[in-house]
């Protein structure tokens, strides 16, 4: 092994390409290995969790979740640091980086399986990566179904609602439009974990896939070069660290989908996980999806959002009380508590191979995130 990381990935995948930008970005050496049916076996029985990416250790311990794999590179490798020293400002990082990686799944499955030419393209690259020639178109099929299946038409997507969810991506594009008219990184002149959360959708769905890359060009041109900006940032790695509080006239549309949709969602499914239910009715400001499958890793996620805004201090959540106040603050991060999902130790990285082959899930099969 001539690196100390092997990196399990695939060129089209969300959150590869947040891990990979990320270990770009700090200059970390790693070994890219791209995931094929025996690589994801033998990710799926070494975690437990048949995902990618996942990060094996010379001594063979396993990293995997792009979330808490970038914390521990973040503790490793501390420089350059892609931690604001503002606490306030660090804890607005992790909710933007959660935020990008789970509410923003939804449209990136719309973009890549809906409309024909992406669901085409890239199902048959994720064919071709799974099975033989001959096999690669039937494969393609069978898992760009599967994907609207599980993500769009069986999980509360349905006429009604598609357009909004289509229309997602628009909302995303204008907001981070005006943030890059103002500066080269969403919280200042370096990338945070914010960006790198945006990154996933925007840089391996958005940014790529035939249909939404277009869209992305043509009405924002400015977040087309950021996803440019980074993946290769040498100049902004040698300039000192200037962090930026958001102005709030910008950052407002993207705080109300945080408190008006993205909270509630984490707090509606922590519920109907508590209550065992395996589907529920979300209900948001602008979204609503009935019958919404209810998502394990998603109450863990709001778990670990609820440590780390307990962990501030003071001052810290009064700066944040501040900035949420027009938008319906975040209480509704703590409504009813800590609802516990019992997967915290699962994530405490890294963590020893299980060995275990009854992780291996077949087509039909896979973990929600
Ligand atoms: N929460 C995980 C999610 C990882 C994930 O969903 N990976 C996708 C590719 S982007 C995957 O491996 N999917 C396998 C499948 O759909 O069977 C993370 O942050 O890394």
């Amino acid at each position: 092994m001539s690196s100390e990381y092997i990196v399990y990935k695939s060129d089209i995948s969300y959150f590869s390409g947040k891990l990979e930008a990320f270990l770009r970005y700090k200059g970390i050496p790693y070994e890219a290995v791209e995931c094929g049916r025996a690589e994801m076996r033998r990710i799926a029985i070494a975690t437990g969790i048949q995902k990618m990416p996942a990060v094996e250790l010379r001594d063979g311990r396993w990293l995997y979740d792009s979330t808490p794999t970038l914390a521990w590179f973040e503790e490793r490798h501390p420089e350059p640091s892609t931690v604001p020293e503002d606490p306030a400002l660090a804890f607005l990082a992790l909710l933007v980086e959660d935020y990008g990686d789970e509410w923003l799944w939804r449209p990136a499955m719309w973009w890549r399986w809906v409309p024909i030419a992406s669901r085409r393209a890239v199902g048959y690259r994720i064919g071709r990566a799974f099975a033989p020639r001959p096999l690669a178109s039937v494969l393609s099929w069978l898992f760009g179904a599967r994907q609207r299946r599980e993500w769009l038409w069986g999980d509360g997507v349905h006429r009604g609602n598609e357009a909004a969810v289509r229309d997602m991506l628009l909302r995303e594009l204008e907001f981070l439009e005006d943030v890059f008219a103002r500066r080269p990184f969403l919280l200042g002149n370096r990338p945070t974990a914010a960006d790198f959360g945006y990154f996933a959708s925007m840089f391996r769905h958005f940014g790529n896939d035939p249909d939404p890359a277009e869209v992305v060009r043509r009405e924002a041109p400015r977040t087309y070069e950021w996803l440019a900006r980074v993946w290769n940032p040498p100049g902004e790695r040698a300039a000192p660290a200037v962090w930026q509080w958001p102005e709030i006239e910008v950052w407002r549309p993207l705080l109300e989908r945080i408190c008006g949709d993205y909270l509630p969602y984490l707090h509606q499914n922590a519920l109907a996980f508590r209550e065992g239910r395996k589907r529920f009715d979300y209900r948001g400001a602008h979204l609503a999806f009935e019958g919404t499958q209810t998502t394990h890793y998603r109450v863990y996620c709001r778990e670990r959002l609820q440590q780390q805004y307990g962990s501030l201090d003071e001052d810290a959540r009064t700066h944040l009380e501040e900035m949420f106040a027009g938008v319906g603050g975040l209480e509704i991060l703590l409504r009813d508590g800590t609802i516990a999902s019992g997967l915290a130790d699962r994530f405490h990285l890294p963590q020893e191979a299980v060995g275990d082959a009854a992780s291996v899930r077949g087509i039909w099969g896979q973990a929600r995130n």
